[in-house]
């Protein structure tokens, strides 16, 4: 892994600095004039978003912890290459192994807007083969502006097909989760993984007032978090994506976590684009696919 110093040497542009956690977690700064933003490079997590008079998009937990080989609670946690528990092996790590170890940053760019665009790439290693015997190029462009854009791209590099599951597992930061309700999944199917998975229908509006741990499949590419307290909507424009996982512990998970923070799941709501339960993902060799995400902040 490169040092500090030899990230600065080699992709330090106007609004990039790096800095590093006393558990040797490379982060990366990002300060431009639409926003401030800061990506892990363990697990290419992004940590923050934050837009110019904006408050906090991205949630992170006050409890956050910076440790070696485990994703820090918020963010933008990667879930490659499967979504959850791991289909036939439950030893195997809960939402695939690439968010909980470090990738490479291989360029990074200001775009003729001033926005910033980083490219990380997930490195091969002998124990990821261990769990995923397919030989798989993975990608993921992240672009720092106005909008908040996450690019997941998936090369299958192997001479067969291959199944995956995915998702950008993002926890928004919201005013109070009273205040909240999450928009355009009406009419969408979703299991229900608090009741067996069993498969129901959202008839309205979502409003989040107990634990809620739902995989909305062949959803729209657009969904809203309408926010009274904050009086803002967040825009999740999404493509190649159909799924949308809709998530908050509760109290009682909260506290089973641990770092989760005094009543941290008030100020936030998981609403994660994904492919995952049905809508899994069969790449046949050779095929590139691009799961991407745009967030966007409406003021009201
Ligand atoms: O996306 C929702 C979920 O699958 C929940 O069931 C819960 O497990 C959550 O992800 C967080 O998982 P983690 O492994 O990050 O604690």
């Amino acid at each position: 892994m490169k040092t500090v110093d030899r990230l600065r040497k080699e992709f330090q542009v106007d609004a990039i600095s790096f800095s590093e956690t006393n558990d040797e977690i490379i982060n990366i700064e990002v300060n431009n004039k639409y926003a401030k933003a800061c990506i892990c490079l363990q697990g290419a997590q992004i940590l923050d978003w934050t837009p110019v008079n904006q408050k906090p998009v991205i949630w992170m937990s006050a409890d956050a912890l910076f440790r070696k080989n485990k994703s820090v609670r918020g963010g933008v946690p990667v879930c490659w290459p499967w979504f959850g528990d791991h289909v036939s092996n439950p030893a195997f790590p809960a939402h695939g192994y690439v968010r909980n170890n470090t990738w490479e940053l291989k360029k990074t760019e200001t775009l003729p807007d001033g926005s910033t665009r980083l490219l990380f790439i997930f490195p091969e290693n002998d124990e990821f083969k261990a769990y995923w015997p397919y030989k798989m190029k993975i990608e993921l462009h992240v672009t720092i502006g106005e909008k908040l854009q996450i690019v997941l791209k998936t090369e299958n590099l192997s001479d067969g097909d291959v199944t995956l599951t995915e998702a950008l597992h993002t926890y928004f930061n919201i005013s109070h989760i009273k205040n909240i309700s999450v928009n355009g999944l009406n009419g969408c199917q979703y299991l229900d993984k608090l009741d067996g998975y069993s498969v129901k229908e959202q008839q309205d509006n979502i409003l989040v007032k107990e634990e809620v741990d739902r995989i909305y499949i062949n959803t729209p590419d657009e969904v809203c978090i309408y926010d009274s307290g904050y009086k803002r909507n967040i825009l999740i424009n999404k493509s190649e994506s159909l799924s949308t996982i809709v998530w908050n512990p509760w109290k009682v998970k909260s506290d089973l976590m641990g770092d989760m923070g005094d009543d941290g799941y008030l100020g936030m709501v998981c609403v994660e684009t994904a492919n995952a339960a049905s809508n899994a993902v069969n790449l046949s060799a050779g095929q590139v696919h691009e799961m991407s995400v745009e967030y966007k902040v409406e003021c009201l």
